[in-house]
């Protein structure tokens, strides 16, 4: 049989995930499941790189993983485990930092967004973060990695380190590749469409997270920002706010954008977005009570978290362990 190639994805853990999150994350990896030999991790060393508390970040773990498996992650079938329960990841990022450069590092675009909106905790983790994720992605000898936008350029320089590491040494990481999904990579804000929508964003009125309900949903849509005209039609250029509109809709009921704007062909924009807001709310009402009826299931998680970590661990440790060789680290 053919060997399935390896994929590798993580998301920080919080309790304010958005629909962006849902769409340009693991609403993918749902479909992907059964194409590749799949790693999601819980990336709680990264969660650390800004000032969390530590009972919210305890809780944002587990609620984490419940939400991966409310939408559909079967953990038969994937790799689900906590960043921090594979050591690995801090070992290897170690390695990586002596193949990276701080001025590659000063460059990086979420770096200085973060430093910026963070000036009073400018830490070492911050800037380091890209070298983890490149850890994370290199452990697992991962062919591709599901990001959103955002992201690629953590993507790229997980890349480069991978091949000076196999340039200066011999072929020991795999090069990894980005996966991009088409249509619903980027959803932006509501209120200003030229923002990516995030969790972090100043006014939680442009913002759909994963928690509100039905009403706040449709609240929120139908304040949403249309552009000038009165035609629902896709051009990111001219009518940013409608586009955005016509991704979620497109990617929440599973239709193409020309279908989507045949929806609507004729209607008007009241109409419109009160026909966005309920797609979207009746897909997340039930990916909500299942989260809440899994996370009152704590010994169940908590099996999945531990067999997740015991095989993460198993691959992890062999891909460390050649690296340790390599370099010329002191085995017994
Ligand atoms: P922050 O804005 O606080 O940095 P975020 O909302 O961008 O956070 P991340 O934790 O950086 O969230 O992203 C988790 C995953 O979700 C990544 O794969 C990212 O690309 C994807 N993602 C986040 N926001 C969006 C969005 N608006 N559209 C598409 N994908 C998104
Ligand atoms: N930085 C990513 C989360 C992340 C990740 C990874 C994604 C951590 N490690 C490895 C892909 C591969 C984020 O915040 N979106």
């Amino acid at each position: 049989m053919e060997e399935r190639k390896i994929l590798y994805s993580a998301i920080q853990p919080t309790n304010n995930l958005t629909i962006g999150n849902l769409i340009g994350a693991i609403k993918n990896w749902t479909n992907l499941q059964n194409d590749y030999d799949c790693y999601f991790a819980i990336a709680n060393m990264h969660a650390i790189t800004v000032r969390q508390v530590p009972a919210d970040l305890r809780q944002t773990t587990l609620s984490m993983l419940a939400l991966y498996l409310a939408c559909g992650i079967d953990p038969e079938k994937c790799v689900m485990y906590v960043q921090s329960h594979v050591p690995a990841h801090a070992e290897l990022c170690w390695v990586l930092n002596t193949f990276t450069y701080v001025g590659e590092m000063e460059r990086m675009t979420q770096f200085k967004d973060k430093s910026a909106r963070h000036a009073e905790n400018i830490n070492m983790g911050l800037m380091d973060y890209p070298v983890l994720m490149a850890a994370d992605i290199l452990l697992y000898q991962t062919d591709v990695v599901p990001v959103g936008l955002d992201q690629r350029q953590h993507v790229e320089i997980s890349r480069d380190i991978a091949q000076r590491f196999n340039n200066i040494y011999s072929p020991t990481f795999k090069i990894p590749e980005a996966l991009y999904m088409k249509v619903g990579a980027k959803i932006n804000d509501l209120l200003d469409p030229s923002k990516k929508m995030s969790k972090s964003a100043e006014n939680p009125n442009g913002v759909i997270y994963l928690s509100d309900d039905k009403d706040t949903v449709i609240r929120k849509f139908k304040r949403a920002v249309t552009d000038s005209g009165s035609e629902i039609k896709y051009d990111p250029e001219a009518k940013p706010g409608v586009s955005n509109l016509l991704t979620i809709y497109s990617v929440f009921t599973g239709k193409t954008i020309a279908e989507a704007e045949a929806d609507f062909a004729g209607k008007g924009y009241g109409d419109f977005k009160l026909a966005v807001g309920e797609a979207v709310a009746d897909k997340l009402t039930p990916i909500q009570k299942e989260q809440a009826r899994l996370l009152a299931d704590k010994s169940y998680l908590e099996g999945v978290l531990r067999s997740g970590a015991e095989r993460a661990s198993r691959t992890a440790n062999r891909t460390l362990s050649k690296v340790y060789k390599k370099i010329g680290f002191y085995q017994l």
